[in-house]
């Protein structure tokens, strides 16, 4: 057992200001903007880093809610203009917190600029677009420039960790992967016809915004690529009220007495296999009632299983099937040992991390990717594979809206969008 934290890896390399600074200039300032914020004003308090990142400026089209924001969360300076924030000097890495429909634009600006990126998940709208970005951040790379994807819960202590099990064998050759993602957020009808819900600005729904989180944490414990899927996607509320403003972007929607059609996906439910032939099955929805924010994965190998669910989320589940049946049997690790992953510089064992530390350990990571000139992972590559992943859900469900009739039932066939 390792020792516990006792005030800081920092404090062992001098301090923060004797490193060289790393200016973050970040679009986007609404709930991930807070939480990279979070994260970058944290980070060089917590981890030794080789640099120091110092947050240079913020970016959002309302003059005044970008500044107050940059106030509350100590960003130096407010933009109004993306373009003039990637034209800034004092900024070397561009941090996309904005809708999936502005990341490709940005993103190959930003790296035409020099800068290294960091994007919201998921990578892209499109496979198209998504690799238009993978070729700029390859070119980029050969420059010097490093792009990372903000798929945030490979970050956890406990997802890492079953990462290096399954790495390291434990769990033998796999045989299931189950996920699901649920949040309840859409059930009520009158919720408004936010940007979440319109495709030409977030893509898909419940598919983009958690199945894209999903699919990249079972590609990222398996060590391996989806390789073909089965699905079923639903849109229940088909119209909603138009939400008022300006500053809700979706001046263009059609109105039908106050009301605008979803276009997006409100669950979606697939079936996939593994390179290596191990079975999946993904589920993602915002109609799941209790549920708010509840990310749970279980892989089966022959040799053992982990388990893991975001609302417990200093532990894992383990079990070893090696060990005689008498007394084998899950187990609970308590991921809060200064030897597992990130926690060498938190706190002593047994006292935990949260949602927000994810954010702190991305920003740890692309700190360190850039000082040493590797290619931090996710990369914009893994975030255009999840987006094929995406794309093929969609194709998928889009045949399968009729479904195989049960002889006798009564029920309705047709679903999807
Ligand atoms: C909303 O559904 C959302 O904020 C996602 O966009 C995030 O990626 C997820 O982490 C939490 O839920």
């Amino acid at each position: 057992m390792g020792q516990p934290h006792q005030g800081g890896a920092a404090e062992a390399a001098g301090t923060e200001e004797d490193r060289q600074p790393l200016g973050v200039g970040m679009v986007g300032y609404a709930f991930m903007g807070a939480a990279h914020s979070q994260g970058w004003r944290t980070v060089g308090r917590v981890f030794d880093l080789p640099r120091r990142p110092v947050l240079a400026a913020v970016c959002g089209r309302d003059a005044g809610a970008v500044r107050a924001m940059a106030d509350r969360h100590g960003w130096a300076a407010a933009e109004t203009d993306w373009r003039a924030l990637i034209a800034r000097d004092d900024v070397d890495i561009v941090d996309i917190c904005t809708p999936g429909d502005s990341h490709a634009e940005i993103a190959v600006a930003a790296l035409a600029a020099g800068k290294h990126v960091l994007c919201e998940k998921p990578l892209a709208n499109t496979v198209e677009e998504a690799e238009l970005m993978t070729e700029a951040a390859e070119a980029a790379f050969d420059r010097g420039q490093m792009s990372m994807v903000g798929f945030n819960y490979r970050r956890l202590p406990a997802t890492s960790l079953a990462r290096n099990m399954v790495a390291e064998g434990r769990l033998g050759v796999l045989r299931h992967v189950r996920v699901t993602y649920l949040q309840d957020w859409l059930v009520d009808p009158e919720f408004p016809l936010t940007w979440r819900l319109r495709k030409e600005h977030a893509g898909s729904g419940a598919l983009g915004d958690l199945g894209a989180h999903i699919v990249d944490l079972a590609q990222y414990l398996v060590g391996e690529p989806v390789v073909g899927v089965s699905a079923l996607t639903e849109t229940f509320v088909r119209e909603r009220p138009l939400p008022g403003g300006a500053s809700s972007g979706l001046s263009a929607v059609s109105e039908t007495g106050g009301l605008g059609t979803v276009t997006v996906d409100d669950a979606a439910l697939f079936t996939g296999r593994f390179a290596s032939g191990a079975l999946a099955s993904f589920e993602a929805s915002r109609f799941a009632t209790g549920r708010k924010n509840s990310l749970r994965i279980e892989l089966n190998g022959e040799r053992g299983s982990l388990a893991f669910d975001l609302e417990r989320l200093n532990e894992l589940a383990y079990h070893d099937h090696t060990e005689p049946g008498a007394h084998a049997g899950f187990r609970r690790i308590l991921v809060t040992e200064p030897d597992h992953p990130y926690l060498e510089a938190w706190w002593p064992p047994g006292h935990g991390l949260g949602y927000e530390h994810t954010f702190v350990h991305q920003a740890r990571d692309l700190v360190r990717a850039i000082a040493e000139g590797q290619r931090p992972e996710p990369s914009f590559a893994d975030g255009l594979q999840v987006q094929r992943v995406l794309a093929a859900v969609e194709e998928s469900a889009a045949k399968n809206s009729v479904l195989t009739p049960i002889a006798s039932s009564p029920a309705p066939l047709r679903g999807g969008l």
